[in-house]
C-alpha cells in the first residue's frame, strides 16, 4: 500500500486548495448535487483518503459501500487495465464478451439459493431496481409493487416512488409511478414487535390494501440503507418470504447496500438463509465501478421476450473486469470473514460509547454495517441536530462518516473492508471524542 495508512491533518477540514475547487464546483455543477463533505480527493486506498491539501483522513463510509474492497484495490486496479488497454465498450446486445458471462456466472454461485440462476447487467442500482419490477411483472401478468417504511431503491421515476422519504429524494419530482404500495418495516426500536408480529402487520396491510393476487412482486433491503440501517427483527424477512411464495409474488431483495460481503455474509439475505426469487446488486460488486445485476430465478429471468432488457452500457466490459477483480479478492482474502471481524470491533465500541452517552438509543446492524440511533434521551424521538454535531466534528478531525435514516437521526459505519485495526480503533476513538465534545 503506497498510501500512508493513518490519520494526518496537515491543513483544516476542508483546507484551502479544497475550498478553491468548491468555489470551481458551485459555480459549474447543478446545486441539486450535494456533497457531505468538500474535501476534493486526489488519492485513495486501504482504509485512508487522501485530498488535494495533503490531507489523510479515515474512510468510515466506502463511497456508500461501494469501495468493499478497498479504493483502486490492486486486484481491481489490475483487472480494470488489462481490459481497458483490450478494448472499452461492444454493447453487448451487439457483439458479446467473457466478462458480462463470467460475472453473471459468479452471480449465479455466490447470490442466495441452489436453485438454476440467470442474471442481467446494468449500470446503477436504481436501473437494477427497475429491471427487477420490469422482470417480476412480466413473470407474473400482474402489476402491484410493495415496498416498506423507510425503503431506499434510487432515485428514477420508479425507484422514486419505491423509496419513502420525501426530502431530498421526491419533494417536486412527481408525478411518480403508479401501483407502487408501501407497508410497515419491522423497526424494533420504535415497534417492539417480534418479526413474525411485524410480518403479520404488513401482511395484513398488504392484503387488506393492494390484495396479494394484485401483487407482482414484494421488494425489500435485508437491512434497511439510507432509510437508517434498519434491521428487522429476526423472522420477519422469511414470513414475508413464506407469504410471497404462497402467493405468487415475486420476492426481490434489494442487496445494493447489504451485498457483497458488507454484512459477514456474501448477501445479508443468507444470514437467516432466506432465498430470494430475485436479487437486486451493485454499489460493492465491481471496487468502484458502476455495475449493478438483477440475479434470480431463470424460469423468472426468461420470461421476458428477447430484446426486452438491456442498455447500450449495462455490463461494460470495463466494469465487468473490476467486478471479476473484487470478486476474487472477496473470495480469496475471505471479505465475508474480515467484515465479521470489523462487526464485532465496531459494535464493542458502539455499545460501550452507548452505555456513556444516553442520547444513543440503538445500536444495530451486522458486520460491516453497523450502525447508531440518536434520540433525546429516555425517548425515541430523533436527534437530527445532534448527530449533525457528532457528523460535523468526526469531519474536522479527518474522519468521514456518513449519516442517514428518515429523520436524519443515524449514524453509519461502512468502513472498506481493507482498512487496518489499528486505523479502525483511531476513527472510533475520534467518533467517541465527537460524543463528548458535542455533550
Ligand atoms: N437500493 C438499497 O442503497 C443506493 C444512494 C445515495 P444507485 N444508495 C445510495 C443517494 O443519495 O443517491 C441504493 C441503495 C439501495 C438502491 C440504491 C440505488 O443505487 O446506484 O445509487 O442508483
Amino acid at each position: 500500500m503506497s498510501i500512508a495508512q493513518e490519520r494526518r491533518l496537515v491543513t483544516a477540514i476542508p483546507g484551502p486548495r479544497s475550498l478553491e475547487r468548491l468555489e470551481h464546483k458551485l459555480a459549474y455543477v447543478a446545486d441539486g448535487v450535494g456533497t457531505t463533505l468538500p474535501v476534493f480527493v486526489a488519492e485513495a486506498g486501504g482504509g485512508v483518503l487522501v485530498d488535494v491539501d495533503g490531507n489523510h483522513l479515515i474512510d468510515l463510509g466506502s463511497g456508500i459501500a461501494v469501495t468493499t474492497v478497498g479504493n483502486a484495490a490492486p486486484s481491481v486496479v489490475r483487472h480494470v487495465q488489462e481490459q481497458v488497454a483490450a478494448f472499452t465498450h461492444t454493447c453487448f446486445m451487439v457483439t458479446p464478451y467473457d466478462g458480462y458471462v463470467d460475472v453473471c456466472a459468479a452471480l449465479a454461485e455466490l447470490t442466495p439459493g441452489e436453485h438454476a440462476k440467470k442474471s442481467a447487467l446494468f449500470n446503477s442500482g436504481a436501473e437494477a431496481v427497475e429491471n427487477a419490477v420490469k422482470i417480476a411483472r412480466v413473470a407474473t401478468g400482474r402489476d402491484a409493487v410493495a415496498v416498506f417504511d423507510h425503503a431506499y431503491h434510487g432515485r428514477t421515476n420508479l425507484t422514486m416512488a419505491m423509496t419513502a422519504k420525501n426530502m431530498p429524494y421526491k419533494n417536486g419530482f412527481g408525478p411518480f409511478a403508479g401501483e407502487v404500495y408501501r407497508a410497515p418495516m419491522s423497526y424494533p426500536l420504535r415497534d417492539g414487535l417480534s418479526g413474525a408480529e411485524a410480518a403479520a402487520r404488513a401482511i395484513d396491510v398488504l392484503d387488506k390494501q393492494v390484495g396479494a393476487a394484485n401483487l407482482a412482486c414484494l421488494v425489500i433491503e435485508p437491512i434497511q440503507g439510507e432509510g437508517g440501517f434498519v434491521v428487522p427483527a429476526p423472522g420477519f424477512l422469511p414470513a414475508l418470504a413464506a407469504w410471497s411464495r404462497e402467493n405468487g409474488i415475486v420476492f426481490i431483495a434489494d442487496e445494493i447496500q447489504s451485498g457483497f460481503c458488507r454484512t459477514g455474509d456474501w448477501f445479508a439475505s443468507d444470514h437467516e438463509g432466506v432465498v430470494p426469487d430475485l436479487v437486486t446488486t451493485a454499489k460493492g460488486i465491481a471496487g468502484g465501478l458502476p455495475l449493478a445485476g438483477v440475479t434470480g430465478r431463470t424460469e423468472l429471468m426468461d420470461a421476458v421476450h428477447v430484446g426486452g432488457l438491456g442498455g447500450t452500457y449495462g455490463g461494460n466490459p470495463v466494469a465487468c473486469a473490476a467486478a471479476l477483480g473484487a470478486i476474487d479478492e472477496m473470495r480469496t482474502q475471505d471479505l465475508a470473514s474480515r467484515a465479521r471481524q470489523i462487526g464485532s470491533f465496531v459494535q464493542g465500541r458502539l455499545e460501550a460509547l452507548a452505555g456513556e452517552h444516553d442520547v444513543i438509543a440503538d445500536v444495530r446492524g451486522r458486520g460491516a454495517m453497523m450502525a447508531i440511533e440518536l434520540c433525546r434521551p429516555g425517548t425515541v424521538e430523533p436527534d437530527p441536530v445532534r448527530t449533525a454535531a457528532v457528523s460535523a466534528y468526526c469531519h474536522q478531525q479527518g474522519v468521514v462518516t456518513l449519516t442517514c435514516g428518515t429523520w436524519g437521526n443515524v449514524f453509519r459505519f461502512l468502513p472498506p473492508l481493507s482498512i487496518g485495526d489499528g486505523l479502525l480503533a483511531e476513527a472510533f476513538d475520534v467518533v467517541a471524542e465527537a460524543f463528548t465534545a458535542t455533550a
